[in-house]
């Protein structure tokens, strides 16, 4: 190619552009004339109106074959999403990752649906491999006709598709003394969200004939830990769910493979994975995990034990410390974006505040909005750039239940209870436009100007 002819292609084409009667189509020859300079590989930089490369040039992908469909029988995402995945922490491992947990990305999420592959992970003796031709469910205690089932038999009842949230109470529970992490995936990714797929255990015992004395439910699974929870009848009779069905294929090993109790709405724990055995009794069973763990000890030295549900709680996931707002310039209109849950209901609203819970505005509600799942919300902003802001959101449900604020939480549970931490949570805004975890104290911090003391930069 003669680059010299090319040199001046372009400079006709800049001069050109100074003509403001430019039509569209010297506009086209204009950027056809810049494309075959960077072909040439000419050193010549393209002038401002020349446009952006990466739209005017040729792409290597563009020009050359895919690859053939056989490739990847089952699907991967992207090679440009490889920092898209779960992170595990040494928080909850006992001195090893099979006893650990591994945390959602939800600063990556979008919509109400967490992909199989980034769906947190909590296990007390490590993910079980289960031949689900080996696997059987025994269903006994205080039934009329005990029952051990095949997965095959058990997949013939009818069966029900439901999207919920499972939710380790732990969840958040790091922070009852304070923000630990500038992260959202490390302090809130204890959560996920799935269409699930399965049935209904009050469908399975309208055949087996419960005795009446029944009033708790032990399920066990079938991994190393030999989880086991007691689950009150009425839990039962409502909306207790053995699935199989995760987002549309098999559950993932991580989720219990090849069946799991899901009880929607309530603390994660209770979901046993890799279900082996349903047992009816009169009393509960007292297991570990609903006696040494999963209580929650009062600052009265007296602990709540079965604390179920998981109350009402939201966060902003746009911004956030993983997606701050440093690239932003003053006058855009920015998306704020976050999730709100609540285990004992519906979504009704989601409040957002820009001074860490003084003022609060209303946000809107985004997508599906369904009972004990992930809601989605939005409030449209317009960025001010060296403002300092307190992001703080608050969600309401249709139980009636609206978030605590820091102080009305650790008044009522004091800080060493752990779980079931709802209290809302800050993001602040910094001039750069960074964004760090604080703690706002509404009540107790206080000056006496008004200003809000701030807490436990992380
Ligand atoms: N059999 C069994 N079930 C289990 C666990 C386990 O270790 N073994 N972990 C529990 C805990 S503490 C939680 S929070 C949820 C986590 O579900 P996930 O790993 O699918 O996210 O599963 C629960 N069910
Ligand atoms: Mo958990």
């Amino acid at each position: 190619m003669d680059i010299k002819k090319s040199q001046q292609d372009v400079e006709s084409a800049t001069d050109n552009s100074k003509d403001s009667s430019l039509g569209r189509r010297d506009f086209f020859r204009k950027t056809a004339a810049l494309s075959v300079t960077a072909l040439a590989g000419t050193s010549l930089l393209a002038s401002e109106e020349a446009g952006d490369p990466a739209i005017l040039e040729p792409t290597p992908w563009g020009t050359k074959w895919g690859d053939p469909v056989t490739k990847n029988l089952y699907g991967m995402p992207s090679k440009y999403e490889h920092n898209v995945t779960r992170r595990y922490t040494k928080l909850l491992a006992s001195g090893n990752f099979r006893a650990s947990i591994a945390v959602t990305p939800l600063q990556e999420s979008s919509g109400i649906i967490t992909p199989n592959g980034l769906f947190f992970s909590r296990c007390h003796g490590g993910v079980a491999h289960i031949d689900p031709n080996e696997h059987r469910l025994m269903i006994t205690g205080l039934v009329e006709k005990p029952l051990v089932l095949t997965m095959k038999q058990l997949k013939r009842y009818p069966s029900v598709t439901r999207t919920h949230f499972i939710e380790c109470p732990a969840n958040g529970g790091q922070e009852w003394r304070g923000p630990q992490y500038n992260s959202l995936q490390f302090a809130k990714g204890f959560m996920s969200c799935a269409e699930w797929t399965g049935v209904y255990i009050k469908d399975i015992l309208k055949d087996l004939g419960v005795k009446k004395e029944a009033l708790w439910m032990l399920a066990e699974g079938g991994d190393s830990s030999k989880m086991g929870r007691t689950i009150p009848m009425e839990k039962v009779w409502d909306d207790a769910m053995i699935v199989w069905g995760q987002n549309g294929e098999a559950l993932r090993p991580e989720q219990g493979y090849p069946i799991r109790l899901l009880v929607p709405g309530w603390e994660g724990n209770l979901c046993v994975k890799w279900l082996r055995r349903l047992d009816f009794a009169s009393e509960p069973w007292y297991c570990k995990e609903e006696t040494s763990k999963y209580t929650v000890l009062k600052p009265t030295g007296k602990a709540i034990q079965h604390f179920y549900a998981n109350e009402v709680n939201s966060t902003v996931t746009s911004p956030s410390p993983e997606i701050d707002w440093t690239d932003l310039e003053d006058g855009d209109i920015v998306e704020i974006e976050g999730l709100a849950w609540s285990g004992m209901g519906t979504i009704t609203g989601v409040d957002l505040s820009f001074d860490g819970g003084k003022n609060y505005v209303e946000a809107k509600l985004k997508g599906l909005v369904l009972p004990k799942c992930w809601t989605r919300w939005s409030y449209m902003h317009t960025y001010k750039k060296g403002q300092e802001l307190f992001l703080t959101s608050r969600a309401r449900d249709d139980a009636g239940y609206i978030q605590p604020t820091v102080d009305q939480e650790i008044l009522t549970v004091g800080v060493e209870a752990v779980y079931h931490r709802n209290a809302v949570e800050t993001w602040k805004v910094e001039k750069d436009g960074k964004i760090t975890h604080v703690e706002v104290r509404s009540q107790l911090g206080r000056k006496a100007n008004g200003e809000l003391v701030i807490e436990g930069k992380a």
